[in-house]
């Protein structure tokens, strides 16, 4: 007999921890965009366990910007989904009941569901490319196909920006509450960034008043969010269903570690985000700079040599020594460009990091951490590449760092193995390439991308002779030799 579907009425093996109240009794308060795994291991955990202190209406309305397929499946499981913990001593499931139905792909309904009065928060998550917004500047980006059809024809917006404008003109004029607006991306500044690109867009296509309105109204909180979370596999469904007895098409799997730090402004109310513990504070930067040098930083490094030395997952790269030792390199060279933060000292989080990296139970994919580089690489390698420069330290791990980006970017493996580059400007990438790459040919077709390698960086003599250094060894001697010579020599190297 096959299993019953997930559900409200699915009876549950007796090991899954069942939401701890009556999620039906609960009312929206929130729309989320972009409900993917990591929404769902992440900010729907803490509306859970929120929900579970304290009986308000927070329930969170999804919306899957681009893709059906997620909403048809948790819709017909009422919207119940599985959170996997994994790791060494095994796996732990639980029900979320948070969410109370998915929009899929459907711009009228999302903005329908921004506009209902008993919505106060909108969350985020498109990754760092999903917002339209150029990050340099802050202004929407015209070049950007949804800004640039929203811009056109603000009334009927699809994109994040024409949304969250129209949405704010309608409550406006509806005289609905004003929602606050809460990116949830690993964007330095995330809601400086985001409110900066709200004003612009509002200013270009409604004028000055609704500009001026949405900058006096508005709050739009810093966060800064971590749950290492892997894209679900078909092993993710089969653990749910040993575990739970039930089948379900949304489960996720996740680690145990989960953390969430949020800038305490909310004018219209929040959940108690606190009680799945959340910490709220006034300045969330410190934490942000940490978690995106030291987490993020040598994440995408190890992803791009990772890569391209055959490590498919990032616990293989952790049982690799070189490779683990350069992830340590890197993390030491982020925290030391970093001011203390009362609390958490940058060793223990650097061991921390370097633990949670080698998770055996969680198969999280080099080549998924390193899609996007040219969205991701500017605030977790260039800006602290800028500060070492600054500060007299060590330069070396961010121009490896890079230069493992760029050898990436010729989108084959030493073997011949091609893959497919994936990032939003891959075809400018590609158009840059020369046709028989060297070292110096690669690098400069790389740092004349126009807007991406800060042009002090790119002028900075010792950078660019260390990338040419790097990428000499990965093209005459391959990947691995090159990682093996970089591990062997960060010795000496930590300390120039
Ligand atoms: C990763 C992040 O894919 C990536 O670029 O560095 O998604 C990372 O896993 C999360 O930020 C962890 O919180």
């Amino acid at each position: 007999m096959s299993a019953a579907r997930l559900g409200t009425k699915a009876a549950l093996g007796p090991l899954v921890q069942a939401p701890a109240y009556d999620p039906e009794q609960r009312g929206e308060g929130i729309v989320h965009l972009g409900f993917g795994a990591f929404h769902r291991a992440h900010q729907a955990v803490y509306t859970d366990d929120a929900l579970a202190a304290a009986p308000a209406d927070w329930r969170i309305v999804g919306v899957s910007l681009r893709s059906a397929d997620i909403a048809r499946e948790i819709n017909a499981q009422d919207a119940r989904y599985t959170v996997i913990e994994r790791d060494a001593s095994g796996s732990r499931a639980r029900i979320i009941g948070a969410v109370s139905r998915v929009i899929a792909a459907d711009p009228a309904a999302t903005l329908a569901a921004l506009c209902a009065p008993q919505i106060r928060i909108v969350t985020i998550t498109v990754t760092e490319k999903g917002y339209g917004i150029d990050l340099a500047s802050h202004a929407p980006d015209r070049a950007d196909p949804a800004v640039a059809a929203d811009l056109a024809t603000p009334e009927a917006p699809r994109g994040v920006l024409g949304l969250l404008v129209e949405a704010s003109r309608l409550r406006r004029e509806a005289g609905h509450l004003p929602l606050t607006i809460l990116s949830c991306d690993n964007l330095p500044a995330n809601g400086v960034v985001l409110r900066d690109g709200v004003i612009g867009f509002a200013r270009a296509a409604r004028g000055d008043a609704l500009a001026e309105w949405i900058a006096q109204t508005i709050a739009f909180p810093c966060s800064m969010v971590d749950r290492i979370t892997p894209a679900p596999s078909a092993e993710t469904a089969s653990e749910a269903l040993r575990l739970t007895g039930c089948e379900d098409r949304a489960a996720i799997e996740t680690e145990p570690f989960v953390q969430w730090v949020i800038e305490d402004s909310f004018p219209t109310g929040r959940p108690q985000w606190d009680a799945g513990g959340a910490l709220f504070v006034k300045d969330v930067a410190g934490y942000e700079r940490m978690k995106l040098t030291m987490l993020n930083g040598s994440h995408s490094m190890l992803a791009y040599a990772g890569h391209l030395t055959g490590c498919t997952y990032v616990r293989d790269v952790m049982q690799t020594p070189a490779l683990a030792a350069l992830v340590r390199r890197h993390m030491a060279a982020a925290a030391a460009l970093l001011d203390p933060l009362p609390g958490a000292p940058f060793d223990a989080y650097a061991e921390a990091l370097a633990q949670r990296f080698a998770n055996p139970s969680i198969a999280h994919q080099t080549f998924q951490i390193a899609t996007d580089g040219t969205q991701k690489l500017p605030q977790r390698i260039f800006e602290p590449a800028l500060l070492a420069i600054a500060q007299g330290r060590p330069l070396r791990p961010f121009a490896f760092a890079a230069a493992m980006w760029m050898r990436f970017c010729l989108g084959r493996q030493d073997d011949g193995t091609l893959y497919e580059l994936r990032d939003p400007r891959a075809a400018q990438i590609k158009a840059a390439l020369p046709e028989q790459p060297d070292a110096a040919s690669l690098s400069a077709a790389l740092h004349g991308l126009p807007g991406l390698i800060p042009e002090t960086l790119g002028k900075n003599p010792d950078w660019r002779a260390a990338i040419e250094e790097i990428l000499t060894v990965a093209l005459e001697q391959g990947s691995l030799a090159c990682v093996e010579q970089e591990a062997a020599s960060a010795n000496t190297y930590s300390h120039v």
